[in-house]
């Protein structure tokens, strides 16, 4: 259709993405097999019947599920690589992506594992798929923030891999302010910030993650339009957010995608940007975002653009090439 070849014809970026979120039944049955580890389910199929969610933990406890026939570097290199040749597919030309270390040392999978596979992806993405790419190490919410801190200390020897830190998993009840500490102690290290706030949690937690972990850019914040002072101040300071219409539908966060509150927040002036958080779980990757998001909402190119540029202006490019696409 039109709608798809403007939408594909959009150099795209991609903000919000969990690596761990992109494994795709086939890939992770492939892995499961040579890895000789039990899925509970029986086939491709099986699984994929049980993506349904109710709500954010209902996803989280299949998505580790998922995560733990990870083991091997090649693992992670194959998990980030499918996920680059995809989105390539899709005119995404910058990624910026999250991993969980601690969904995998807390099984025993060592942290330098991890963390090679997914860079020598990335580097292979950059040199033959031309995505430049920014990789965000992602605290687990649930657990305690002295967990978060052993797992900064182990993130340090590979701290120029990483360009930022994220808090993400189980929103209600693990407040930003519970990370103060770690977070400053990631600031001092020299990482960028971010946090997922206001998905399922309220409002409230959007300014804790601003104003107590001093954040650069909101995951999420779909509930910063309950606050017209927060919204001042989202201008004010060009904090962008990243939505994820699909993620946001299939975990109930919306009950139709005509709810969305996108089209409200860009009118308003709020950087918002179009992402694919957790694509082999939510049914769609970039394109298929904003797609469907355009198509409830009735985008025009104008809106779709603007998206686009938004993505740049709040990814962490240096500002020539930023401009190049702005
Ligand atoms: C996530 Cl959608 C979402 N929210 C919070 N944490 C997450 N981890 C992976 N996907
Ligand atoms: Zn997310």
């Amino acid at each position: 259709s039109e709608l798809k070849n403007i939408i594909q014809g959009i150099p795209k970026t991609e903000l919000h993405l969990h690596l761990e979120g992109s494994f795709e039944p086939e890939l992770m049955f492939e892995i499961a097999k040579r890895n000789n580890i039990p899925l509970d389910y029986e086939s491709v199929n099986a699984l994929k019947k049980a993506y349904k969610f109710n709500n954010l933990q209902e996803f989280l406890d299949i998505y580790y599920l998922g995560a733990k026939v990870l083991i091997y570097e090649q693992d992670f290199f194959d998990l980030t690589w499918a996920y680059l040749t995809k989105v390539h597919s899709q005119n995404v030309v910058h990624v910026e992506v999250f991993f969980d270390p601690q969904t995998h040392t807390e099984r025993g999978v060592p942290f330098n594992v991890v963390i090679n596979g997914i860079k020598k992806a990335l580097e292979k993405g950059k040199e033959e798929l031309n995505i430049s790419y920014k990789l965000i190490m992602s605290y687990l919410r649930h657990l305690s923030e002295d967990d978060a801190f052993k797992t900064l200390e182990e993130a340090l020897p590979f701290k120029h891999w990483i360009d930022g830190v994220g808090l993400d998993s189980s929103e209600v009840g693990n407040p930003p302010s519970k990370f103060i500490n770690v977070f400053e102690a990631s600031a001092k290290q020299g990482f960028k910030l971010v946090a997922h706030a206001g998905e399922e949690g309220p409002v409230e937690y959007i300014w804790e993650a601003l104003d107590l972990l001093k954040i650069d850019r909101i995951d999420h914040g779909n509930r910063c339009l309950d606050d017209d002072k927060l919204v001042q101040k989202l201008i004010q300071d060009k904090t962008a957010l990243t939505l994820c219409p699909l993620s946001n539908l299939e975990l109930k966060v919306i009950q139709n995608m005509e709810d969305h509150n996108i089209v409200e927040i860009l009118d308003r002036g709020i950087v918002a940007t179009i992402n694919s958080d957790d694509p082999a779980y939510f049914g769609g990757y970039m394109n298929e975002n904003y797609y469907e998001t355009a198509k409830a909402l009735k985008l025009n190119t104008t809106h779709l653009k603007q998206l686009a540029i938004n993505g740049f202006e709040a990814s962490w490019l240096p500002l020539e090439d930023k401009e190049k696409h702005i």
